[in-house]
């Protein structure tokens, strides 16, 4: 592979592949799927590509898209061709390209069927802000077996990975958005949005201390808005009230806290979510990059690791995403961060965050910027697959 190759810089071009095969194994939540997804919608509506994406969990894409019909074996929507991946694994060719998304491991017979046709074969791999990923991107793995190899793609925040997830004409949507007042989105339609309060979405996992961020929020001396899209962290809610069940619709009050329990938002809608807020708590990988998007504060936690390693992936992104900003605007998110992932909480630290989003504000805007002049993960995947030879 030559030097261009490697960064994914333009060289003279082979036809474009036509047909991408995209596998998607999900292994819970919706950031699997989620991020599929996007990349596969994308593909299609920005590089002329047909994209078929394989899927084996029908519920979480039912939940994900809405207009998915569970029945059917092959569906197209939105120009891709969705297929549900079933253990007994069926198909027509392989495709040019072959994405295996988070060393998913495709079917034994795909596999083997690929040795005569040599596509370009890609393992897309996990987020992170770690240093190591820029050594790792691109790197070949031969197989074991078989004449093929597989090339790793690692997305990530600097020019010399395999960039972000982000559609075109994102940010021109976003700043539409948020130029419109009162913000014309689905979750305000179950939401009486009141003026001059602090507007909070919080999707997280149920194991961060909720309880207390509640409790922080209803102690504040000016009054918070916080909007929860319908997930697991429901009966933690419901438990703060000490109430039925909450549902759809909800709505309660504690102190200086009013809660609005929303439906599970469509991916775009989730956007709106995050542009109309002050300050978005997010985890996982998609919403966290959504979140960067949505130039606002954040908070992200992220997904669960044995032996602590997530701590040592939020470090990483911390050191990165706060470069540039004055320690002390800088301290309270980088603690309330690295507090609420260990689960543990304090609540002056949220008195000291919330201190400091005017300054968070004007950063967050600054980081989506800088990271939205790099090339996205879908036009990086294009330009490598052009020039794979
Ligand atoms: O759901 P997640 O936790 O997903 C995961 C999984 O744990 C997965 O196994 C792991 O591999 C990955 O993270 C790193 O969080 P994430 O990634 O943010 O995905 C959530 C998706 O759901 C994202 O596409 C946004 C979307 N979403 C909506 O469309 N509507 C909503 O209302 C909400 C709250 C989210």
């Amino acid at each position: 592979m030559t030097d261009a190759q490697m960064t994914g810089q333009k060289t003279a071009r082979r036809p474009s592949r036509q047909r991408w095969d995209i596998f998607c194994r999900v292994v819970d939540n919706f950031g699997d799927i989620g991020i599929c997804w996007r990349l596969a919608k994308q593909l299609v509506d920005e590089h002329g590509l047909d994209v078929r994406l394989w899927v084996d969990d029908l519920i979480s894409t039912k939940r994900l898209l809405p207009e998915f019909d569970m029945t059917l074996l092959r569906q197209q929507i939105r120009g891709v061709d969705i297929h549900h991946w079933q253990s007994e694994f069926r198909f027509d060719a392989v495709a040019d390209v072959v994405i295996e998304a988070f060393a998913c491991e495709l079917p034994e017979n795909y596999v083997l069927a690929m040795v005569a046709k040599q596509p370009v074969w890609l393992n897309l791999e996990y987020l992170s802000a770690e240093n190591w990923v820029e050594e790792y991107h691109l790197k070949p793995s031969p197989h074991p077996r078989l004449a093929l190899n597989k090339t790793f793609f690692f997305p990530g925040f600097t020019e010399h990975t395999g960039g972000l997830l982000r559609e075109r004409g994102l940010f021109a949507a976003r700043d539409e958005f948020q130029k419109q007042q009162p913000l014309p989105n689905e979750f305000r339609q179950n939401s009486n949005i009141v003026s001059n309060t602090l507007k909070v979405s919080l999707f997280c996992y149920p194991h961060a201390p909720i309880h207390d961020l509640l409790a922080a929020m209803a102690a504040s001396l000016s009054p918070v808005q916080c909007f929860i899209p319908e997930s697991s962290i429901l009966g933690i809610v419901s438990a703060f009230f000490g109430d039925q069940p909450l549902a759809v619709g909800d709505t309660r009050t504690r102190g200086n806290l009013t809660v609005n329990i929303l439906p599970f938002l469509s991916q775009s809608g989730y956007d709106e979510l995050l542009w109309s807020c002050d300050l978005n708590f997010v985890r996982g990988e998609d919403s966290w990059i959504r979140a960067i998007w949505a130039a606002r504060p954040f908070v992200w936690l992220p997904y669960h690791q044995a032996e602590d390693t997530h701590l040592v992936k939020l470090a990483a992104f911390l050191e990165r995403y706060l470069e540039g900003l004055d320690d002390a605007v800088a301290e309270p998110l980088r603690t309330f961060h690295m507090t609420w992932a260990a689960e543990r909480f304090d609540p002056d630290m949220w008195k000291k965050l919330t201190a400091k989003l005017p300054g968070l504000q004007d950063h967050a805007a600054h980081q989506a910027n800088a990271l939205g002049q790099q090339a996205d993960l879908a036009a990086k995947l294009v330009i490598f697959c052009e020039n794979f030879s």
